[in-house]
């Protein structure tokens, strides 16, 4: 008798139809230049010389060198069947003051790497800020004040006027609550205030800064308009004890509802009212600011690391990332870690898209940034990162289980094309799917950046 072999046929996970697939950076965690073709200091250079700001004294003058060596990242983008390249622009390249005379110098690397990536086969999708303030804006206030809203609208006119024949996706803020909350709150990012009233002051002209910018975009004639900010999922300690569920709702408020109710419900929610009040921020929310802020956009960008688990807790102190919440500790998720220590759990990433397509219907979603930093130890051409791939392969099995739930979900960019500069962390928190060797510039695709080309060229997980 003969025994017939059945060969099993690997089952796949499949993404839909036209699913966009990618990786992010920006541009001071990348670029380096920062004194060439008249580019002036950011808040973060500024930030970065400040002793005992970021480990070890990193600063962003050189690191990866992206600015110099462009051509070489892109022919490994398009080795790797990376469709969408999300980047962002340097504000002190493109308006080194910040709202003086465009500096054409700046915006032509931008206009080289646009028209790179497209020879390449590989989408760029445009953030047009991503924490680099110019420091004039800052010696003025910073986004504490109103007028560097506007001069953020005349920054993204400028860039889609140069680059809006042949970018589709435009991003106007990467997640405004660390500009807010981490620059002028607890000040672990640049500016480095802390400041309750100025960290509302800043998240209400950011948020006028999107609206803004999302209409600058418009008139320029920009095929999508995006915002990418950094939710999450905010859980209580106890589901059941009511003062635990306060506590969510009040960092879930400040962490998610005050930036997306303004922009897709067109108000702020009371609560987060109450808050402006109390620090005597409300008086920046003058007529029509909501009308402009609720301009429709086509797409929301979410950036998921973590959930957060909070508990009510007598007499603790507010944590100054999120003014006004006294009475709330954090307790240990009891998961695996990161080399930063923040827990991995992908189930926060389905019950954050499913939670958005049910409170926010009707706007298509896109992970705009996603992944993890782990220590990798290269060993001579290869670096082996089985954790981050785990890490990566969890996360994508959530989205896919948040789509089959109903989410909306157009894409999945991973956080990071390459090692870079992890802002307060110096170069030491690796997120890259490309191995960065900061003292030659050696690029290495780790095994995940080989593993994710795979996912990328199947569309789907095995
Ligand atoms: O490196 C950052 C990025 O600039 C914004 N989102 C989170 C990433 C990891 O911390």
């Amino acid at each position: 008798m003969t025994v017939v072999e059945e060969k099993a046929e690997p089952r796949v996970l499949r993404f839909p139809e036209g699913f966009r697939w990618g990786v992010a950076t920006a541009a001071y965690q990348i670029e380096g230049a920062a004194t060439a073709d008249g580019r002036m200091p950011s808040i973060w250079d500024t930030f970065a010389r400040t002793p005992g700001k970021v480990h070890r004294g990193h600063t962003g003058d050189v690191a990866c060198d992206h600015y110099h060596r462009y051509a070489e990242d892109v022919a490994l983008l398009s080795e790797l069947s990376i469709g969408t390249y999300r980047f962002s622009l340097a504000w002190p390249r493109i308006k080194p003051d910040g709202s003086g005379p465009v500096n054409p110098r700046g915006l032509a690397f931008y206009d080289r790497l646009v028209d790179e990536l497209l020879a390449a086969g590989v989408e760029p999708m445009v953030t047009l800020y991503h924490w680099d303030l110019p420091q004039t804006l800052e010696d003025h206030g910073g986004w504490t004040n109103r007028d560097t809203a506007l001069h953020f609208a005349d920054l993204a006119t400028a860039a889609v006027s140069k680059l809006g024949d042949r970018v589709r996706t435009w991003t106007t803020l990467n997640e405004p609550w660390c500009s807010a909350f981490l620059g002028y709150g607890n000040g672990v990012h640049a500016p480095g205030r802390v400041d309750a009233q100025a960290a509302y002051l800043a998240t209400h002209h950011l948020n006028l800064a999107h609206g803004l910018g999302a209409q600058a975009l418009r008139a320029g004639g920009a095929q999508e308009v995006s915002l990418t900010l950094n939710l999450t999922s905010v859980r209580p300690h106890d589901p059941g004890d009511r003062h635990d569920a306060d506590a969510a709702r009040l960092v879930d408020g400040l962490q998610n509802r005050i930036w997306l109710d303004p922009v897709l419900r067109g108000h702020y929610a009371d609560d987060m009212l109450a808050l402006f009040q109390r620090f005597d921020a409300a008086g920046a929310i003058l007529d029509g600011d909501l009308e402009i802020i609720s301009t429709p956009i086509d797409l929301l960008g979410v950036n998921y690391y973590q959930p957060a688990l909070v508990a009510a807790q007598i007499g603790a102190p507010a944590n100054l990332a999120y003014p006004g919440s006294e009475g709330i500790i954090y307790p240990d998720q009891g998961k695996p870690t990161t080399a930063m220590d923040w827990p991995v759990d992908e189930t926060g990433l389905t019950d954050l898209l499913v939670r958005l397509s049910v409170d926010y219907p009707g706007t298509p979603l896109m992970v705009t940034e996603n992944g993890a930093a782990y220590t990798d130890v290269p060993a001579g051409d290869r670096v082996a990162d089985p954790e981050r791939i785990g890490y990566i392969d969890a996360h994508l099995r959530a989205v896919h289980a948040a789509i089959s739930e109903g989410a909306d979900l157009r894409g999945y960019l991973a956080w990071s094309f390459m090692d870079n500069f992890e802002w307060g962390y110096g170069y030491d928190s690796r997120f890259g799917l490309i191995y960065v060797d900061y003292a030659t510039q050696r690029r290495v695709p780790k095994d995940s950046a080989r593993w994710f080309s795979d996912v990328i060229r199947r569309n789907g997980l095995e």
